[in-house]
């Protein structure tokens, strides 16, 4: 589907280098973009919305994450391939759909166009292909049944299925283990108990009658009454979550990508089954880097649609709020830290906007204006360059421009600052 305009991003002085990044299937930091020299191709896979309550800040905060790794990535020389999927049919959408009286594609629509709008407005580098669910349901399919073929899926007895010909198709962990390189938490680090856990919490269905393992997740749901459905190679029905982020991704990066990123919610069950499935059909690594961003909370508890707790990016344009402001804002935490937004957020941050920008407008003495401390301005780039390849430390990278605003600088040296903040973090001075 269309994604959205990209920003201009202005060219800097020299390069920068790939930043190092929080891996959370190995625990350590790893080049983010391993092998992948100047003039070559760095790929990264995000996971996208599912279209209702979008956008949020904790949506905002993950997007804007990835955002930054591109920047740097460009930054460094490299070309960047990114995707982006939304989740166009899932549970949660049908059921917001059913609550609200709204037919599910015009909810999906109506949301994803509000999301490129927030994207548009905050500046987010927009994915190379933006793709729904509902425009890859042949490929996922032909994925399940690829998995059967090899003997990694099956079919569990589904008596409420409209054609009771047609069952739902699980992923089989034990017959994955044994004949691929993956075994469950080398994606996730997570152990047993915690696994379970999670799984329960996060849409699985560990009480599911017929399945071989309780964590095993599904494919493949055959259709059910009122629901959504597609004629396909393994019936008709609809696909699982985990099978269309994998199949989506290799499509258009291939087997093998550097990022696969999202919110530290999507950490386990989806991301170690994303990347179980795609090993599965390929015997590859899925990707070498596991990157999640930290939670958003608002009130107490988590930003998310089940509870309501919401912020939304647009509300606060709606309000008056600069989206560099809201940028501002999100960039100021460490982008795996959970932390909680807190009302007037934006407020503090157009604050901390507005000095840079006077600092920036005050006419400078003669002296600087004959252009004498134009190192300076090199100088801030290499500190920004180097906060940002410590696994994107946007914190630190900010920080650098509040002293450099302090003090006076000439007129080039401004404009240089100004490009710096605008290229690396997107911020307009
Ligand atoms: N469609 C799936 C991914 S395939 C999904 O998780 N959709 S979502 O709309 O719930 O979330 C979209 C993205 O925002 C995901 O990467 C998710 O991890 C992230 N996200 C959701 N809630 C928060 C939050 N409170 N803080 C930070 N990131 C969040
Ligand atoms: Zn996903």
């Amino acid at each position: 589907m269309r994604s959205w305009p990209r920003p201009d991003i202005p060219a800097l002085p020299g390069h920068g280098s790939a930043p190092r990044l929080h891996d959370d299937a190995s625990g350590r930091f790893l080049d983010s973009a391993a092998g992948v020299e100047p003039g070559e191709t760095a790929t990264l896979y995000v996971c996208g919305i599912t279209p209702y309550d979008a956008t949020h800040i904790g949506h905002a905060a993950t997007y804007l994450a990835f955002d930054t790794l591109v920047r740097t990535w460009l930054d460094a020389g490299l070309d960047v391939l990114y995707t982006q999927n939304v989740t166009d049919v899932d549970d949660p959408l049908l059921e917001r759909a059913t609550a609200t009286g709204v037919d599910w594609r015009e909810l999906a629509a109506s949301q994803v166009e509000l999301f490129r709008t927030d994207m548009e407005a905050l500046r987010v580098t927009p994915p190379d292909s933006y793709v729904g669910v509902t425009e890859t349901i042949d490929s996922i399919a032909a994925a399940v049944a690829a998995l059967r073929a090899r003997g990694m899926a099956y079919a569990v007895p589904t008596p409420d299925a409209l054609d009771p010909a047609t069952s739902d198709w699980y992923f089989d962990i034990a017959a994955a283990e044994q004949s691929t390189p993956w075994v469950l938490g080398s994606e996730s680090g997570l152990d047993q108990s915690t696994m379970g856990r999670l799984f329960a919490e996060r849409g699985g269905d560990p009480e599911r009658e017929g399945k071989r393992d309780p964590l095993d997740p599904l494919l493949w749901r055959a259709e059910r009454a009122g629901e959504p459905a597609w004629d396909s190679v393994v019936g008709r029905g609809r696909p699982g979550w985990h099978i269309e982020c994998s199949v989506i991704a290799r499509e258009t990066l291939g087997d093998t990508i550097c990022v696969q990123g999202g919110g530290g919610d999507l950490v386990f069950p989806h991301h170690e089954f994303s990347a179980a499935h795609a090993t599965a059909l390929t015997g590859e690594r899925f990707a070498r880097v596991n990157a999640h961003g930290g939670l958003v909370a608002f009130d107490g508890e988590k930003m998310s649609k089940s509870l309501g707790n919401l912020v939304l990016v647009s509300q606060l344009r709606a309000a008056g709020s600069e989206p560099d402001a809201i940028r501002l804002a999100i960039l100021a935490h460490p982008y795996r830290d959970d932390w909680e937004w807190q009302r007037g957020d934006e407020l503090l941050a157009a604050e901390r906007l507005a000095g840079w920008r006077a600092s920036a407008a005050r006419p400078a003495s003669d002296e600087l204006s004959a252009g004498l401390d134009d190192d300076d301005a090199l100088a801030l780039l290499e500190r920004v360059r180097t906060r940002l390849h410590d696994d994107l430390d946007t914190p630190g990278a900010l920080e650098q421009f509040d002293a450099w605003f302090s003090t006076p600088h000439s007129p080039a040296s401004t404009a240089l600052a100004a490009r710096i903040l605008d290229a690396l973090l997107g911020i307009r001075l």
